[in-house]
């Protein structure tokens, strides 16, 4: 039985999904949530942060097959949500993740182009009925999100694909959320100030009616 609420945020490199996370987590807390875990996909367990290792770097001479990286996705993911998510909803907790299906949904569909019932068949096969309670999809356009990224210094596997790819990625992720009443769109170009309000303001009213 799921006593705890799965929130997710999602978004392209550079939205500032894991400055989000911990305004979310923040907000919870101070709700009077007494635990809020925190999870990333790919990741959060011994092997979902090794296949992240994987799919982030590749490998020397061989290019990795969209439909492997989408396996190894999956591969890490159900370990996530059997070995740390569903037991933590079980015993109360609140867990955020930063990226879950939705991801799969917008980078290998609309970016690699995997059909979606490809896509769809699998995440049932894998994940059954189970879905987060609700999602902060934050929009930014390609451009600026990889500008963030850039000041790191270098760019990952996935970082280094067309502007393009980026494009169909983040037009996936509006057309799945403008469909589905459970994502929320926010807007990630403004400032930070400005989005942690706007944050703060959503997690107070979500929690209101949930
Ligand atoms: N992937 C996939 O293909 N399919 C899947 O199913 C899954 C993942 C689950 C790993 O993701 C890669 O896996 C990812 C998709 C793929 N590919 N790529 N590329 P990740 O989540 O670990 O990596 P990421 O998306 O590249 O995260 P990120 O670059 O760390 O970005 P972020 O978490 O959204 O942002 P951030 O770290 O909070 O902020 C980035 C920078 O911007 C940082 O310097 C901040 O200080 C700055 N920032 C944040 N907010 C602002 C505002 N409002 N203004 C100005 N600057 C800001």
């Amino acid at each position: 039985m799921k006593l705890g609420r799965f929130i997710v945020i999602e978004g392209l490199e550079g939205a500032g999904k894991s400055t989000v996370c911990g305004l979310v987590a923040t907000a919870l807390t101070q709700a009077g949530i007494s635990e809020v875990l925190q999870t990333r996909e790919p990741g959060g367990t011994q092997l979902g942060e090794q296949l992240r290792l994987l799919i982030q770097q590749g490998l020397p001479d061989e290019p990795l097959q969209a439909t492997a990286e989408l396996l190894l996705l999956y591969a890490a993911r159900a370990q996530l949500v059997e070995q740390v998510i569903k037991p933590a909803l079980a015993r109360g907790a609140w867990v955020v993740g930063d990226r879950h299906d939705l991801s799969t949904q917008a980078y290998q569909g609309g970016g690699r182009g995997i059909a979606e019932q490809v896509l769809n068949s699998l995440r049932d096969a894998v994940l059954g009925p189970f879905r987060p309670d609700l999602t902060l999809y934050l929009d930014i356009s390609p451009a600026k999100g990889l500008q963030r990224v850039a000041q790191r210094g270098s760019f990952d596997r996935m970082e280094q694909e067309s502007l393009l790819f980026f494009q169909r990625v983040r037009a996936r992720y509006l057309a799945l959320a403008t469909d589905d009443p459970q994502i929320v769109i926010v807007s990630a170009e403004h400032s930070r100030a400005q989005i942690a309000q706007q944050i703060q303001q959503i997690i107070t009213t979500w929690l209101s009616r949930n």
